[in-house]
């Protein structure tokens, strides 16, 4: 086995349960093939390492690579105009239901081939690699037919085979009512969501089931009905859920067992405490409430009085959230939502991994893999601290560099 030893750096472990840093000032790292198998204070190292050429960090800070555990960065075209169109003073809602937003980037996505929504798809994906990013989740749902719905599946699948990142989907066709559907929203659910599930699943496209729960898209007992075929199928559940309003959908969620429910802004307590009690994660989007300019933040305290773990993420969609930088979602969520640059860090880490049912990544800890951020900063607060800049100094992917 050729093992690489890593010394002189700080190192951030992140570990699951942990409220701090975890951090060890001089550390060194072992990993052989794609196993972290020693990480401690240098001079603790075991002889046994002793031999090997090490790499020398000259004090650089090592996290675990970053996981973006909310995105739907596959689609085409994109949303410009619509930008234009809502600081002209048109609201998301208008746009939505004039049959601009989701629906366009549907229209758009159903005309590509699944070699140019790839090749639409990787600009996006190197973006966030730049920045340390390891692990990424991305939806379907701008689909919401049988064809479109699995293509855009495959071509997620695609994206690990043709860059160094490991991938988990999840399926959400409920996530607008498309155009052949209009005002017939039970009918599109029982024709084509839930069976489009069913025939990605038995494909193996499927790693999660989400849906949007929302005026705009579905109400909860509809999504319900997806969530029955979920829970039959043995698939993790999460939910976008009060976004734009309170329609209960977290806590319906909850019923289920989800793992989390993300955005969350016009969440009450009473919801907050059925996510805690159903042991979910909260998934914290602040570059969704940023692009709406939205004025009502998530409840963080009540999050954290109940002991519910926060994940953050891009939310990367060519609507709400056209953007690509998991470190600018980290500085966003310490700046609008009052988060410390600890629980930032711990949000794209451990608790992203616990989102995506991850048990081997999000920490460094022997076991865990070999997914690695090596940065040009001095202390892990400085991650979320600066804004458009990028310290990366080299990521390591399953012990890859
Ligand atoms: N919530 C969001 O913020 C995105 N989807 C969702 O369910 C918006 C997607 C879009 O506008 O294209
Ligand atoms: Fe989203």
């Amino acid at each position: 086995m050729t093992e690489t030893l890593i010394m002189n750096c700080a190192c951030a472990r992140m570990r699951a349960n942990d409220q701090d840093y975890g951090l060890i000032a001089d550390a060194a790292i072992v990993f052989g093939e794609d196993r972290i198998v020693f990480v401690g204070q240098s001079s603790d190292l075991p002889t046994q390492y002793h031999h090997l050429t090490h790499l020398d960090l000259q004090g650089r800070l090592v996290t675990p690579g970053l996981i973006d555990c909310h995105t739907h960065l596959v689609y085409a075209g994109n949303r410009a105009r619509e930008f234009e169109m809502r600081l002209n003073g048109a609201s998301y809602e208008e746009i939505a239901r004039a049959g601009g937003g989701i629906i366009s980037t549907v229209n758009a996505t159903r005309g590509a081939s699944e070699d140019a929504l790839l090749a639409d798809a990787l600009p996006r994906v190197d973006a966030l690699l730049a920045e340390g990013v390891t692990s990424i989740e991305v939806k379907s749902g701008y689909g919401l037919n049988y064809e479109t719905e699995i293509a855009m599946l495959r071509v997620a699948r695609l994206i690990a085979q043709v860059r160094p990142v490991a991938i988990r989907t999840s399926y959400l066709g409920a996530h607008a009512v498309p155009p052949e559907y209009t005002g017939r929203a039970d009918s599109y659910i029982a024709e084509i969501c839930i069976p489009t599930l069913r025939a990605a699943h038995a494909e193996g496209l499927v790693d999660a089931v989400d849906a949007f729960c929302e005026g705009i898209a579905f109400q909860p007992d509809q999504v319900a009905r997806v969530f029955e075929v979920a829970k039959e199928l043995g698939l993790p559940i999460r939910i976008h859920a009060e976004q734009l309003s309170y329609l209960g959908g977290a806590k319906m969620a909850a019923g289920f067992g989800a793992v989390s429910a993300d955005h969350i802004e016009y969440l009450d307590e009473n919801g907050v405490a059925s996510m805690a009690g159903a042991g979910m994660a909260a998934v914290i989007l602040p570059g969704a409430y940023y692009t709406l300019r939205e004025t009502q933040a998530p409840p963080i305290d009540l999050l954290r009085k109940h002991g519910v773990p926060m994940a953050v993420s891009t939310d990367s969609n060519p609507g709400s959230s056209p953007m690509t930088s998991l470190l600018l979602a980290m500085n966003m969520a310490c700046t609008l939502f009052q988060m410390t640059p600890q629980e930032a860090l711990a949000g794209v880490t451990s608790r992203a991994a616990r989102v995506l049912g991850y048990r081997d990544r999000g920490a460094i800890a022997v076991g865990q893999r070999a997914d690695l951020a090596i940065w040009d900063v001095s202390h892990p607060s400085e991650l979320s601290y600066r804004i458009g800049f990028n310290p990366l100094h080299k990521r390591i992917f399953g012990g890859q560099l």
